[in-house]
Order: C-alpha cells, then sequence, then structure tokens
C-alpha cells in the first residue's frame, strides 16, 4: 500500500487530493482546498487577485501561496485522514504562466528552513519583484509585439515555441519587468513559474519546470524541450542564467525537506515530484493519455484541451501546444471569462446556484437568438483587450435570457475557436469547478454534438498531479510504468453522468454558431450587422 498527494495551486485556492493505491485497489483517502480570498483574506486578494487601478494588470502574492501551503499541511497532521509518514511522493499542479522573483538570499534561506517557527515569516526579504504576474493579466501588449518582432513574426515564435507571444505568457511579463525596474530584473537570481516556485518550497531545493508548464512562456523550444536562445535574447539580458532547468514532468528533484518532515511529522523519504501546469495536469487526470477526445475545464477560467502525440500548432495562433506530462502533447485553447462571467450574470440577476440552474432550465434553448459576447474581462480568445460585455436582441435586465445567454456563448465560442484542432469528438469530459452543473453540460452536449461526462474526483488538476506522483515513483524505481495503469480506477468518466446530444437542439445551435460568428465579427471587426439573422432565428 502506499499514499500519493497531489497538490493544485490554483487561482482561487490551494487543494490538495490524496490517493492510495495497492495494485488494482485504488481510492481517495481525502480531499481538501483552503480558499485565498476566505481563508487568507489579510492578503487582500478577490478572486485570488490583488486589486489594481489598471483592469489589465492581475497580480497576486506568492507569499500568500506558500502561507496555504503551510497551513493545508497543518491541517494534515491535525485532521487528515491518511498516515502522512506513509506519503510515498508528491507532485504539484499550478495556474500557468504566473512567475516568481527570487533574489540571493532564497537559495539559502529556503534549503534551512527552521521547522519551529511557520514558513510565511521566514519567506521575507528573498523576493526580488514583491508581486506575481498571473495568467489574468493582459497588461503586456507592446513586449508582446517587441519579442515578435525579436524573432521575425508571430509565425516564427508559434512554431519554435507552440504560440505566439500571449500578454499572459511568461516571457512578455519578464520583459515588462526588465523595462519597468531594471534594478529588480538585476537582483533577480531566479525566475521561478507558480508550479516550480511551489515544488522548491517543498524541497527546499530548487526545482526544474517541465515541457507543460514551460511552453506557456513563450520560451522554450517544444520540439527539444529546452530554453530557445533566440526567444530569450528577444525577451531580456542575462535570462538563461536566471532560468531553472527544463526537465521531464517525472523527474524527482529530491525528498520533502526538514522543514515539513519535522514540522508535522512526515517522512524524509517523501519523494517530490516536478510539477507541471493545471491543465497538463488536468490532462492525465481526466485520463486522456490517447487522442480522439477533448476535455472541457470550467474553472476559473474555460480551457479546451486535448492530447496530441505530435506537436502540431493553430494555424490561426490563437490556440496552444503545450508539452503533456506523458512526454507527449496536448492543445489548448483558454477563455478568460470563464467562471468569474457567470458568477457575475448569477449574482446580477439576484440568483444563486440552483436559481443559475432554474433560470437555464426554463429558458428555451437557442435563447430566441439573444445573444450575449460575455467580455466582461478582457478576454484571451477571442483576442478582446477593451472588456465590456456587448447584448444583441438581449437587454441587460433580462436575468434568466442572461444567464441563458452566457452559458451558450461561452460553449459556442469554445466551439468556433476550437475547430484548428480538427476534432470532431465523440465525447467530452468535463472537469472544473462549474461541470457539477448539469445544465452548463447540457448545453455543452447540444453545442458540440458530443456526449458529455463527468467525473468522480472533480478536481482533476489535483488527481493529475497525485497520479503523476505515483507515476514519477513507479519510474524511480522500476524504471517504467504505463499510463493506462497508471490512470486506471481513478480518472475514468463516470458512465451514468452521460448527457447526450439531441439532433433536434445540435442543428437548432449548428445554426445559432453562424449567429454568434457573426456577433463577434461585428463587435470585433467591424463586420455586418447580425440583426437581421437573429430576428430571422427568432422568427422561426
Ligand atoms: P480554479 O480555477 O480556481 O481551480 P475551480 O475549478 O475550483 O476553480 O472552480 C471554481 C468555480 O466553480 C467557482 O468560482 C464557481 O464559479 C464555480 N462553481 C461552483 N459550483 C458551481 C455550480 N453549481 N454551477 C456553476 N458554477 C459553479
Ligand atoms: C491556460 C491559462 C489558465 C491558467 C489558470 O493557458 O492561462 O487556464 O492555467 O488556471
Amino acid at each position: 500500500m502506499a499514499i500519493y498527494m497531489g497538490l493544485d495551486s490554483s487561482t482561487q485556492s490551494l487543494t490538495a487530493v490524496v490517493i492510495e493505491i495497492d495494485g488494482d485497489e485504488r481510492r481517495v483517502l481525502d480531499q481538501r482546498s483552503i480558499r485565498f480570498d476566505e481563508e487568507l483574506a489579510s492578503y487582500g486578494c478577490r478572486n485570488g487577485v490583488l486589486t489594481h487601478s489598471d483592469p489589465l494588470v492581475a497580480h497576486s502574492n506568492p507569499v500568500m501561496w506558500a502561507e496555504a501551503l503551510d497551513r493545508l499541511f497543518a491541517v494534515f497532521a491535525a485532521e487528515g485522514q491518511f498516515p502522512l509518514d506513509k506519503l510515498r511522493a508528491i507532485a504539484g499542479s499550478g495556474q500557468q504562466h504566473g512567475s516568481v522573483y527570487f533574489n540571493s538570499e532564497a537559495d539559502p534561506r529556503l534549503s534551512s528552513l527552521d521547522p519551529a517557527r511557520e514558513l510565511v515569516g521566514q519567506l521575507e526579504g528573498i523576493f526580488s519583484r514583491p508581486t506575481s504576474p498571473i495568467w489574468m493579466d493582459s497588461s503586456t501588449l507592446s513586449e508582446c509585439e517587441a519579442i515578435t518582432a525579436a524573432v521575425g513574426g508571430s509565425g516564427e515564435l508559434a512554431s519554435l515555441t507552440g504560440s505566439k507571444a500571449f500578454e499572459r505568457f511568461t516571457g512578455p511579463q519578464i520583459r515588462k519587468f526588465h523595462q519597468e525596474d531594471p534594478e529588480g530584473y538585476d537582483a533577480t537570481s531566479r525566475i521561478h513559474l507558480v508550479s516550480s516556485f511551489m515544488a522548491t518550497l517543498l524541497a527546499g531545493t530548487d526545482a526544474p519546470i517541465d515541457p507543460g508548464d514551460g511552453a506557456g512562456m513563450n520560451l522554450m523550444n517544444l520540439r527539444e524541450k529546452d530554453w530557445a536562445p533566440a526567444a530569450l535574447e528577444a525577451t531580456a539580458p542575462g535570462l538563461s542564467g536566471k532560468l531553472p532547468a527544463i526537465e521531464e514532468s517525472w523527474s524527482i528533484i529530491g525528498s520533502l525537506s526538514n522543514y515539513w518532515v519535522e514540522r508535522y511529522g512526515f517522512s524524509p523519504a517523501t519523494r517530490v515530484v516536478c510539477w507541471s501546469g493545471d491543465n497538463p495536469c488536468s490532462l492525465v487526470g481526466v485520463g486522456l493519455v490517447k487522442p480522439g477526445r477533448l476535455a472541457i475545464s470550467l474553472g476559473t477560467s474555460d480551457t479546451l484541451f486535448g492530447y496530441l502525440p505530435e506537436p502540431r500548432v493553430d494555424p490561426a495562433m490563437e490556440g496552444h501546444t503545450f508539452g503533456a506530462p506523458t512526454g507527449d502533447y496536448m492543445s489548448l485553447i483558454c477563455f478568460k471569462n470563464g467562471s468569474l462571467a457567470r458568477e457575475k450574470i448569477c449574482k446580477a440577476s439576484g440568483l444563486d446556484w440552483n436559481g443559475f440552474s432554474a433560470a437555464l432550465r426554463e429558458t428555451p434553448p437557442g435563447n430566441g437568438g439573444a445573444i450575449l459576447l460575455p467580455w466582461f474581462e478582457p478576454e484571451i480568445t477571442p483576442n478582446v483587450q477593451e472588456p465590456g460585455a456587448r447584448r444583441y436582441g438581449l437587454s441587460e435586465d433580462e436575468g434568466p435570457a442572461n444567464v441563458r445567454a452566457v452559458v451558450e456563448a461561452q460553449m459556442m465560442t469554445m466551439a468556433i475557436h476550437s475547430r484548428w484542432m480538427g476534432v470532431k469528438p465523440e465525447s467530452i469530459y468535463a472537469t472544473g469547478g462549474a461541470a457539477c452543473n448539469k445544465e452548463i453540460l447540457h448545453i455543452m452536449a447540444q453545442v458540440f454534438d458530443a456526449a458529455v461526462y463527468q467525473f468522480e474526483v472533480g478536481n482533476s488538476a489535483a488527481l493529475g498531479a497525485a497520479l503523476r506522483a505515483y507515476h514519477a515513483a513507479e519510474m524511480e524505481t522500476r524504471g517504467s510504468s504505463s499510463w493506462e495503469e497508471v490512470i486506471a480506477g481513478f480518472a475514468e468518466p463516470v458512465a451514468e453522468s452521460r448527457i447526450a446530444p439531441e439532433p433536434e437542439l445540435v442543428a437548432l445551435y449548428d445554426e445559432l454558431k453562424e449567429i454568434y460568428e457573426t456577433c463577434e465579427n461585428h463587435a470585433l471587426n467591424g463586420g455586418p450587422d447580425p440583426m437581421e439573422k437573429i430576428d430571422a432565428f427568432a422568427r422561426r
């Protein structure tokens, strides 16, 4: 019998999934979260983000993420449902793209933390940049343009790194830091991602970055899975000396540092495995270790992703190709106005989630043609810099119609902007916080013309990390480990949760998707007015 832990340091919370594997016997022993806004309110974050006067800027506090880790382990020590000293390996998942900046104090400090004192007090003075830009930041347009020009164009950068320059990606964020605070940049000895930062705290030694999270930086050569000198040079001087190594997702960093062992009673033999991004971990957590299926995560961001055996880059360059924790690749598209947009409409309509679901049940599919472009925040896909929702044939105060409109819009935009992946899925695996909502998934099934499934463990990123911990421990001791065997019994969809597409509704949404595209084109590119089409749809 052995126990494995997967952690997910996400935008709004730190979550752990603890699993036990004894041959074919597999079960979840513990799952819990620390929510930043509620439990670490003194950091002043809203939805995990520090408030800022510029709506394009989104930073968070790395000390808050560290304190969450300390608190979570304290909870495990006090009331955990598993023996801490039996934990064989621990791996993790981090919100992607976000970065943490250490000065030269960090190394000696983190390798000799005092178990008698809380973690947070011991982190003072180790950061060369006090806050961390995260994936919601879209303030680096000029840096994206400069990097793109320096490497020879968007196509060049996309084929080298898997993505054209995106504002939230780490390279443009690093460039901005160097431009705005050259002294702070010079004082930086190490730049970590959220994932490698958290792994460094656990291991007490400088952690590597894996090709899953490394591909979200505009700095990694996607095929070689190593830093791309041309991209580094285009970003900031002396960058190669400030980045950690890139290593396979199953590499072992070392064992849990003395701090965790002495303070909480973990075993000094517990292996710390390389962390990855939340989306690559979710790929494993929903069992996508083979092509042909897609997953949609409805978390703070909505993401749509699938496994790729070979790197394949989006010709329209709206999506991304990342490394997968299996050693292969994955395609991904990210939509920023995910859960927070649903929450906004839910609140504005005076509803809770039950009321939100009831509104979906009570309104007609297609909403009589009413369309909402749900860009409350600047949007990633499609690129929208000027935030503001747009409405066609819909008034802001029609609560239930707005509820339907936001969900239909989100599903249609995902279907439209994922065509490049060239996958017509028969099944879609739904995960993330909103995947518990059957009414939302019903619309997903109709818009994608695919059967939609839920999972027993909704925390697919944390579960995927726990499964990666098992895989890495097996690789270390036995030299091999089959992914099919790793995911068996955990990352399997619940058969009874199947929601089927209905031909009549599929046809209706095919028509509505065309209208939605016309609205997007009208709002973003001054294309033709969609109202005539909307009126015709309403009369049918
Ligand atoms: P994260 O990206 O932080 O990991 P989660 O995947 O945990 O986020 O999702 C959290 C979100 O799930 C909440 O912000 C909330 O909007 C959403 N959520 C929770 N329950 C429901 C529900 N019944 N219906 C729709 N959305 C829900
Ligand atoms: C993916 C992305 C988000 C973050 C936050 O590119 O930006 O999904 O990983 O969870």
